[in-house]
């Protein structure tokens, strides 16, 4: 959803590939609020964003005046000004929830360690505490004690906003020379499903452009890393 020019509406400095960026977009869109996106050079940050974000991060949501730091921060600013609410309404069920928001921070830290891997050694060993997380997923996912498709049952919640985009990632790594071999989905047919009822979610697609495959693309393979040589041996596009 992108505002007309000159408009007040809230605007999400982003960035193309940013899965935190991600985050909040997809919350907007659930929301139903309509916002202008201003994108960032993470490579040459300008003085501009370096004003507003004092991490000198992305995403910063400008609203009202004020400029928003941190997803998790933004996401939960949004669900408690706008319906329908993400989390859930029992306190000790929305403790649980945000615990596993910084659960999917710490797998994207996981997924940093493993395309930046600088030998194969360590890219075996990032894919398999990458897989040793999803088992841990799929043992949350257990818990349900029914159906999805979502994280909690059937509803989308703040939990789906967050793990979207790290499955997404995997849309492109997975078809990488080799990743098939690394095991990454052995044994997890409920993460697996999720997965997929996510990257059907309207809002799961908006959140990136067209761009986004390619982009990640030249991004992994610019890392010089044990995934970048083996992206090197793919055919040439
Ligand atoms: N904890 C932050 C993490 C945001 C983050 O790491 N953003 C990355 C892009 S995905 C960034 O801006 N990196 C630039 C830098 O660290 O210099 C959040 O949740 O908003």
């Amino acid at each position: 959803m992108t505002a007309a020019a000159g408009s007040s509406l809230p605007t999400l400095v982003s960035h193309a590939l940013c899965p935190y960026v991600q985050r909040v977009a997809i919350v907007l869109h659930e929301k139903g609020l309509a916002f202008e996106r201003r994108t960032v050079d993470l490579a040459h940050k300008p003085a501009w964003f370096l004003a507003l974000s004092p991490l000198g991060k992305t995403p910063v949501l400008q609203v009202r005046g004020e400029a928003l730091f941190e997803s998790a921060v933004i996401c939960e600013y949004l669900d408690e000004v706008a319906m329908p609410p993400l989390h859930p309404q029992d306190p000790l069920q929305r403790a649980r929830h945000r615990a596993w928001m910084e659960f999917g921070s710490a797998v994207l830290n996981t997924i940093g360690t493993f395309y930046a891997a600088p030998h194969e050694a360590a890219l075996q060993a990032s894919a398999q505490q990458l897989h040793g997380r999803f088992v841990q997923l799929e043992q949350a996912l257990a818990q349900r004690g029914g159906p999805g498709p979502y994280f909690a049952g059937a509803d989308f919640c703040m939990v789906d906003a967050v793990f979207g985009p790290v499955f997404r990632y995997f849309d492109v790594i997975d078809t990488l020379p080799g990743v098939v071999d690394l095991g990454l989905w052995r044994g997890v047919p409920q993460v697996a499903d999720w997965r997929q009822a996510l990257a059907q979610r309207a809002s799961l697609r908006q959140a990136v452009d067209a761009g986004y495959p390619e982009g990640l693309r030249a991004f992994l393979r610019a890392r010089g890393s044990a995934l970048s040589r083996r992206m090197g041996a793919e055919a040439a596009p």
